[in-house]
């Protein structure tokens, strides 16, 4: 079976946060293949790359001197967040105020660490921040917000967020796992120079173009992690935060050699296709009479019929549905202004 299997190829996938490696990530994965971060002391060379990979990281969400690692993922990193968040405060009955549109690692991390979710309605797509209010009290522990929603690509206030945190003693984290590679080129207040943010994921395995797994956290202070430390009796370093243990040294130096290749030019010049890209499919869907969510970040939600969304599947196309039914295209790097031509095309044949 192996010998014939060939992967997907990304030709018709509209519907994905993974993108085509850069290619100086595929060669820098395959190298590091047989090293694991995961101990620091034996494996030094990954162990110096994941510093390198915490610096870029924290050069594009405005962090000076950012503590943080490379994760598995986003789930990781938000689940680890709220870790932090949790071991910090002082309560026996934690909870963790998020909008609705948080992404369903929230859920995870709550189920896992015994923290109640509270999630408040979203306006516009965006936090309520009067529902957010309501729902804070003296046992929040974390607020979240959101930079690029997974189902509308739509930016929380952070500001606010941040500030709504304050006010109950709370960690402010904010989850860019999407959005974080696209938004230095905008204009949106969403990282840690714009707010009062404690923790923050960022995935350079999604828009940020490494392999599969790199995902990343990062803390505004070193004393935040220390949150996560449990003591490691039998390696030579002392204590470990990640939650795996053995982890992925190709994610860590394929991360390194995405951002070496790619920040800042290459991501600007990436945002600026993309979102070129989202605008011009959200005018085509918009000219054939469909409501369409206007694109704030590089992903377009419209309101195509059942049929007509399997009937794209049918030719090939991976697109997904939001929530409430929207079909949804995320225009991730792969995604070209022929592939979108051709699926237009392809709704006009319909
Ligand atoms: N936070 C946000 C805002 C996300 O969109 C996602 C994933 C996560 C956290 C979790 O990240 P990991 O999946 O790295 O743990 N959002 C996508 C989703 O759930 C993930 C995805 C990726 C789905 C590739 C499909 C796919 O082909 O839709």
């Amino acid at each position: 079976m192996l010998q014939r299997a060939e992967p997907q190829d990304f030709e018709r996938v509209l519907s994905s946060m993974c993108t085509v490696p850069h290619p100086s990530a595929r060669e820098a994965a395959e190298r590091f293949l047989a090293t694991n971060p995961g101990d620091p002391g034996t494996y030094e060379t990954i162990a110096d790359l994941e510093r390198e990979a915490v610096e870029y990281l924290g050069e594009i969400t405005g962090l000076s001197d950012p503590a943080g690692y490379v994760a598995s993922g986003g789930t990781e990193a938000n689940l680890q967040a709220i870790r932090i968040a949790r071991n910090r405060a002082d309560t026996d009955d934690p909870n963790v105020v998020a909008p609705v549109h948080a992404h369903f690692s929230f859920t995870k991390a709550a189920d896992v660490l015994g923290v109640e979710l509270r999630t408040a309605p979203a306006t516009d797509y965006r936090s309520n921040m009067t529902a957010m209010a309501e729902l804070v009290d003296e046992d929040t522990v974390c607020v979240v917000g959101v930079a690029g929603s997974t189902e509308y690509g739509y930016v929380d206030p952070i500001p606010a967020i941040a500030d709504l945190a304050e006010t109950v003693d709370a960690l402010c984290h904010v989850d860019a796992a999407w959005g974080g590679f696209y938004l230095p080129f905008t204009d949106h207040d969403w990282h840690f120079d714009h707010a009062d943010i404690d923790t923050m994921t960022i995935d350079p395995h999604k828009v940020g173009q490494a392999a599969v797994p790199a995902g990343g956290l990062l803390a505004r202070d070193r004393s935040l992690l220390d949150e996560l430390a449990v003591e490691t009796p039998y390696l030579e370093s002392t204590d470990q935060l990640t939650l795996t243990g053995t982890r992925s040294g190709a994610g860590v130096a394929s991360a390194v050699a995405a951002m070496e290749s790619l920040w800042p030019a290459g991501y600007e010049q990436q945002y600026e296709t993309s979102m070129a890209n989202a605008d011009w499919l959200a005018d085509q869907l918009s000219a054939r009479g469909h409501d369409v969510v206007g694109p704030e970040l590089p992903l377009v939600a419209a309101d195509l019929s059942m049929p007509m969304t399997d009937e794209l599947r049918e030719r090939g196309w991976r697109v997904s549905k939001t929530g409430a039914g929207e079909m949804r295209v995320v225009c991730m790097p792969h995604v070209t202004r022929s592939m979108l031509r051709s699926f237009v095309a392809d709704l006009d044949w319909y």
